[in-house]
């Protein structure tokens, strides 16, 4: 497969004035490119073969201002890697809320470790942890169910979620697409290796981890066969790969934006973070996890999966009006 890259990308007032004279295109919500690799050649904009920028996800309505929507974490677990899991349901549901009150668009509930190395639950059990979390959060916000268990994410849309979660892409569970195309949901479908987290960092080799990562999710798009703006894709940072890799997919994320589906990243607290900036506490990475944050939004990241919303949401707001040039 060959992808299309943008190159020279501008942000705010100047990207308008370049699409007006023909010289960018627009690659996301207010972010636009004035060249385009493909293969060896690197044409402008105006010559340049590109979709357009892809629709929003799942009909979400984009932040006052632009930028990515925030996704907060929920992890009903006791193992999760970041250290902000809680056991309890009302736990949980008191985090969520703050989550949603610190301004999250759309909250992320999780009933299953999948850091590197860690032990499955059962869907029985990941039910037990999340039912009563997505009840009591259904109402009052959009919530998405991170599972690769088909019984869960049945469980969790009627448990009123509006969108799926799979880190495995729905590949762990053949029940899974199937119940996807009849619910028609959203779905974020995601890259690893395989579909084993204790596995999967055996498996980081890679040649161009960019070009496979783009490959794979092009394929998995094309297999889904929904419509538009109903798939978010996203690169799987720290799923199957070294730090190298994520830094590759942070630094050439436009790339994927081609494949005519919004991008989501999640770095939050991840583990590339503590090494670079040296916090070997997963829960010490706030400032790291938002740098890298304000990095995947300029790189047209249309949602940012955070576990720390509050923070992400500040910095975004001072992010947005620098690009911008205005308070407004
Ligand atoms: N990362 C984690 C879990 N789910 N889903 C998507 N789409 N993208 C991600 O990057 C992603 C994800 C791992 O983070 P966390 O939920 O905090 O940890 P744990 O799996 O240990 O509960």
């Amino acid at each position: 497969m060959r992808f299309v890259e943008p190159l020279g990308l501008v942000e705010g007032p100047a990207a308008r004035r370049l699409i007006e004279a023909g010289l960018a295109r627009e690659v996301a919500a207010g972010l636009a490119a004035t060249f385009f690799r493909s293969g060896d050649s690197v044409v402008p904009a105006a010559a340049a073969d590109w979709p357009g920028p892809a629709p929003a996800f799942a009909g979400l309505a984009p932040r006052a201002g632009g930028g990515p929507l925030v996704m907060g974490i929920v992890n009903v677990t006791p193992d999760s890697f970041s250290g902000d899991g809680v056991a309890a349901a009302d736990a949980a549901i008191a985090h969520a809320e703050a989550q949603l009150a610190a301004g999250a668009d759309i909250l992320d509930i999780g009933g299953e470790s999948t850091r590197p190395g860690a032990e499955p639950v059962t869907p029985a059990e990941e039910q037990r942890r999340i039912l009563p979390v997505i009840r009591a959060m259904a109402g009052r916000a959009v919530v998405s169910v991170d599972t690769r268990h088909a019984a869960t994410m049945a469980a969790g849309l009627a448990a009123g979620a509006r969108i799926l979660n799979d880190v495995t892409g729905l590949r762990h569970d053949p029940a899974a697409l199937p119940l996807v195309r009849d619910a028609r949901c959203p779905v974020i479908v995601m890259h690893m290796p395989g579909t084993d987290p204790r596995a999967m960092q055996a498996r980081a080799t890679y040649g161009d981890v960019v070009a496979e990562v783009a490959e794979h999710l092009a394929e998995r798009l094309a297999a889904l066969d929904l419509p538009p703006g109903q798939v978010a894709l996203d690169p799987g940072i720290g799923f199957g790969k070294t730090a190298a890799h994520n830094l590759a997919l942070l630094e050439r994320l436009p790339l994927l934006l081609g494949l005519g589906a919004p991008v989501l990243v999640g770095l939050s607290r991840k583990r590339f973070l503590g090494t670079l900036a040296g916090i070997p506490e997963a829960g010490r990475r706030q400032v790291p996890s938002i740098a890298g944050a304000l990095f995947a939004a300029s790189r047209g990241a249309a949602i940012l999966r955070v576990h720390d919303v509050a923070e992400t949401v500040q910095a975004l707001a001072v992010w947005r009006a620098a690009v911008r040039g205005t308070e407004a």
